[in-house]
């Protein structure tokens, strides 16, 4: 097995967005993508040399190839031991779990989430740090200041590994363990969760579904659903993942979800239904003929987490991120708990985790999780929602409205513009900066401006600051819009607008909610120019 040191140069574009590195299959697997950003996470977390990562990804197209390439430009850095999902898969909590159940020095984990997966699709990479979480800024800024140096990488030239089957091999001095990907995490959710009480909610003829989208939980969700918890066969959807999944978009929302949220909303619902992402780590929870927001499930776990054995003693505190409902505020408030408003991006949540200023934390983008790993678990998330379905013995409806009516509603609608023009975005979004000072104390569409900022992250356990993260407007009478670019998109620019509306009124357990916010969104086109700028008249995306 020879060794080799491949002269490269710099490839322009390869910054890191919300989460990792996210571009167009064929441009990874264009000649040298994948080996510079590999190589200049290595450079750029010091070296690797005799240190132990973890290794997987959520089995997309190219998931197969890129494992062995990273391995092999793994063993010629000098790693001394790989740990790596079999099959080279592993969801992104349960990457967590392993990086850090095995005091590791980080991991590699290969998704693009929910973006769909294919030849002509979309690819990522990321690098988790020894905590287990994604890697924050001044990581992720060292890993894009290698790639625009870099003019080497080390490879191995070398046969495929075999990933198929359990146990370690040797490549080149560097020690490879295959793992199973679902003991260790489902173990752990058992430490969790009250599983007699679910089996026995189960064992009583509750009806659940769970839609794995032909995506990576699905394995995850036989073994804790059906196999650990006694779930009906049947009970897990499109179970099989698929490096293409089934040809959809793994995406577990309204739009993107809809059979699933068809079904709830039809004559044969469950009482229960949920759903989970490409990479594991979001999830989407359905009633009968309910959809739950993310903002409003984050809420309710919050409020009744003390019904699962691992939280019984209450929260440490909780967080969102900015552009999330403030309706877990509301529960923080009634609870007497810090709540915490970060940036987008789950590596904001990390420092307060390891802090221990927060148990429970989530975001609009349909993720929550806990202080169990450092990544967002939408498997998680739906076990504590059987566990407090289990323990409250009441319909999902039923419980929302009763959440609603002792905290108060907020209503809530993200509007996605999709690929729009860079030119367009930055147009729309220096008037919008340009306008802030006057906005404030104004009228807009009869309502007072309260504030209007542009949101800057102080982390209160390091001290750093991330600016430029989302302009936000809050109206009298406890409405809010906050406009932002995304940072996974692959092509173009997404525009989001969060709308928000607040109030206490008991009667609003009954309003509409497209009813609601339809001024806001009005205002939002309004003040932003949306329409006038980019030419769109209305959204892509309505989650
Ligand atoms: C990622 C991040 C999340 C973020 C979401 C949306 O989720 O991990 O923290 O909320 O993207 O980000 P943006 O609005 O910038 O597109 P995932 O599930 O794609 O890893």
């Amino acid at each position: 097995m020879e060794q080799m040191t491949i002269k490269t140069t710099p490839i322009e574009g390869q910054k890191p967005g919300t989460s990792g590195l996210r571009k167009p299959t064929r441009t990874f697997m264009s000649a040298h993508y994948l080996e510079n950003y590999v190589q200049a996470i290595f450079n750029g977390i010091g070296g690797v040399a005799g240190k132990t990562l973890v290794l997987g990804g959520d089995g997309r197209f190219f998931n197969d190839r890129a494992i062995q390439v990273i391995l092999r430009m793994a063993a010629a850095n000098g790693v001394a031991h790989m740990i790596v999902g079999q099959g080279g898969i592993l969801s992104t909590p349960a990457a967590s779990n392993l990086i850090i159940q095995h005091k590791t020095d980080g991991g590699l984990i290969l998704s693009a989430s929910h973006n769909p997966g294919g030849i002509d699709a979309d690819f990522g990479l990321k690098y988790n740090v020894p905590a287990g979480g994604p890697a924050p800024e001044d990581v992720t800024a060292e890993i894009f200041a290698q790639t625009t140096t870099l003019s080497e990488y080390k490879i191995l030239e070398a046969q495929d590994v075999d990933l198929s089957t359990l146990g370690s091999s040797d490549l080149a001095g560097m020690r490879i363990e295959i793992v199973d990907p679902v003991h260790d995490w489902a173990d752990l959710m058992e430490t969790l969760f009250d599983f007699d009480a679910i089996r026995a909610l189960f064992a009583g003829g509750f009806t659940f579904r769970f839609d794995a989208m032909h995506a990576v939980t699905g394995p995850y969700a036989e073994d804790v659903f059906v196999n650990r918890l006694g779930a009906p066969q049947g009970t897990v959807l499109n179970g099989t993942p698929s490096p293409d999944f089934g040809g959809g978009h793994p995406d577990p929302n309204p739009i993107w979800a809809k059979p699933l949220v068809d079904l709830v909303m039809g004559p044969d619902a469950p009482d229960f239904a949920a759903a989970s992402d490409g990479d594991g780590d979001r999830n989407m929870i359905l009633g009968k003929g309910l959809y739950v927001t993310p903002s409003d499930s984050l809420a309710l776990l919050a409020a009744n987490a003390h019904l699962a054995p691992a939280y019984k003693d209450g929260l440490a505190g909780v967080a969102r991120s900015m552009p999330t409902s403030r309706a877990v505020d509301r529960v923080a408030t009634a609870k007497g708990l810090d709540c915490y408003e970060t940036p987008t991006g789950w590596k904001f949540f990390g420092n307060l985790l390891d802090a221990g200023r927060i148990t429970i934390c989530g975001e609009e983008s349909a993720g929550t999780s806990s202080d169990h790993v450092r990544e967002k678990d939408g498997l998680w998330a739906i076990l504590l929602w059987l566990n407090i379905l289990a323990v409250r013995k009441k319909p999902v409806l039923d419980l929302v409205r009763a959440h609603w009516a002792e905290f108060g509603r907020n209503f809530y609608a993200r509007y996605d513009y999709e690929g729009i023009e860079a030119e367009s975005a930055n147009t729309l979004f220096s008037g919008l900066r340009d306008a802030l000072p006057g906005l404030v104390g104004g009228e807009l569409g009869g309502r007072i401006v309260e504030t209007a900022d542009e949101f800057s992250y102080h982390d209160p356990v390091d001290g750093s600051v991330s600016s430029a993260q989302g302009i936000r407007l809050t109206l009298s009478g406890g409405g809010r819009i906050v406009f932002r670019l995304s940072g996974t998109g692959t092509v173009g620019a997404t525009l989001r607008v969060y709308l928000e509306e607040a109030t206490d009124d008991p009667a609003a357990v009954d309003w509409d909610q497209t009813e609601v916010l339809a001024p806001l969104a009005a205002l939002a086109d309004d003040v932003a120019g949306i329409a006038r700028i980019t030419g769109r008249t209305a959204p892509d995306v309505i989650a």
